[in-house]
C-alpha cells in the first residue's frame, strides 16, 4: 500500500524554524553558525509528512536522554548558517527522535548533507527534560548570539538579582514577561556535557539562561513565546547600553512600581530583588 504524504514543506513546525531562523539572522543574533533551536513535536504532528519507521542515520550521544526516549525534536543543524535555513531547509536542519535507551537519536528527515544535530545538542536536551518536569507545556529551546546581552555580561554585575533587576528596570514589560527573573552560570565551554547541566540547573527555575561572554538560552512552551522572551531581554539590555551611552540614569522605575506591575499582572516578582 503506498501512503501519500503531504510535502513537509507545508508543515507548519517547518514553516516555523525557517522564520524564526531568519529573524534571528537579520536581527545579527546569528552569526555564521551562532545560534541553534530545538522544538519537541507531537507524533502526530509529525506523521503527515515523515515515514517515522524509516531511519536514515543513528547518531551516537554521550549523555543520558533517556527521559525523552521516542520524542521527536526538529533542530538546527551542527555548523549550519541560520542564514542559510529558509533557503535550504533540508540541508540545515533535521528531524530526529530520540532513541529508546537514550543515548543516540535517528535522523527521519533532513541533514542532507550528511550533517547532524547542533553541537549545543547536551543543553538543549538537558534543558528540555528540566523544563518538561517543570511544565508540561514546554517545547522550545532557543540559543542565540543576542547582542547587547553579551556586551552586558562583560561590564554588568554577574549576579543573578543585579542583573534581572536592571533588565526590569530598562522596558516597563519586563518584569510581566519574566518575573521568575534570568539565570546565569560561570563561563564554560560550549558544546560540553558540563555546561549543559549547568544550564539545566538554572532552567529548574527560570527560562532564560545567560551564558557570559557568548549569548542566550529561552525556553518556551511556543516558538513566538520564546522568541519573544528572548527579544523582550534583549530589548531591555539594548536599552542599558544606550542608557549608559547617554551618561547613565538620572531617573528610573521604582522597586514600588516595579512590585505595581506584577500585581496589576498578577505575577509574582522573584524574591530578593525589589527592596519594598
Ligand atoms: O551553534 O552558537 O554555541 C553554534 C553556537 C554554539
Ligand atoms: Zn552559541
Amino acid at each position: 500500500m503506498t501512503i501519500t504524504r503531504n510535502s513537509i514543506y507545508t508543515a507548519p513546525f517547518l514553516q516555523e524554524m525557517m522564520e524564526t531562523a531568519a529573524n534571528l539572522y537579520r536581527l545579527g543574533w546569528a552569526e555564521r553558525n551562532g545560534g541553534n533551536i530545538s522544538y519537541l513535536l507531537h507524533e502526530y504532528e509529525v506523521l503527515p509528512y515523515v515515514d517515522v519507521d524509516y531511519v536514515i542515520r543513528t547518531v551516537p550521544m554521550n549523555f543520558d536522554a533517556s527521559d525523552l526516549a521516542g520524542k521527536y525534536f526538529i533542530v538546527t543543524g551542527s555548523g549550519k548558517y541560520f542564514k542559510n535555513v529558509e533557503k535550504n531547509p533540508v540541508r540545515n536542519l533535521g528531524i530526529i527522535r530520540i532513541a529508546e535507551d537514550g543515548k543516540s537519536y535517528e535522523i527521519l528527515w533532513g541533514f542532507e548533507d550528511g550533517g547532524v544535530a547542533t553541537s549545543e545538542l547536551p543543553t538543549h536536551l538537558m534543558n528540555h527534560m528540566q523544563r518538561l518536569s517543570v511544565d508540561k507545556n514546554h517545547r522550545v529551546i532557543m540559543h542565540c548570539h543576542a547582542t547587547n546581552l553579551i556586551a552586558m555580561t562583560f561590564t554588568h554585575s554577574l549576579m543573578e538579582e543585579d542583573f534581572t533587576k536592571t533588565l526590569w528596570e530598562m522596558c516597563t514589560e519586563c518584569i510581566v514577561v519574566f518575573p521568575e527573573g534570568v539565570g546565569v552560570v560561570p563561563w564554560i565551554t560550549p558544546g560540553t556535557n558540563e555546561i549543559g547541566k549547568a544550564t539545566a540547573e538554572r532552567m529548574k527555575d527560570v527560562r532564560i539562561v545567560l551564558w557570559p561572554h557568548h549569548g542566550v538560552f529561552g525556553a518556551g512552551t511556543t516558538i513566538d513565546e520564546t522568541f519573544g522572551l528572548i527579544e523582550t531581554a534583549e530589548k531591555a539590555a539594548e536599552v542599558y547600553t544606550i542608557v549608559c551611552a547617554q551618561g547613565g540614569k538620572k531617573q528610573t522605575i521604582t522597586d514600588k512600581q516595579l512590585q505595581d506591575l506584577a500585581d496589576a499582572w498578577h505575577v509574582v516578582p522573584r524574591k530578593g530583588i525589589l527592596k519594598l
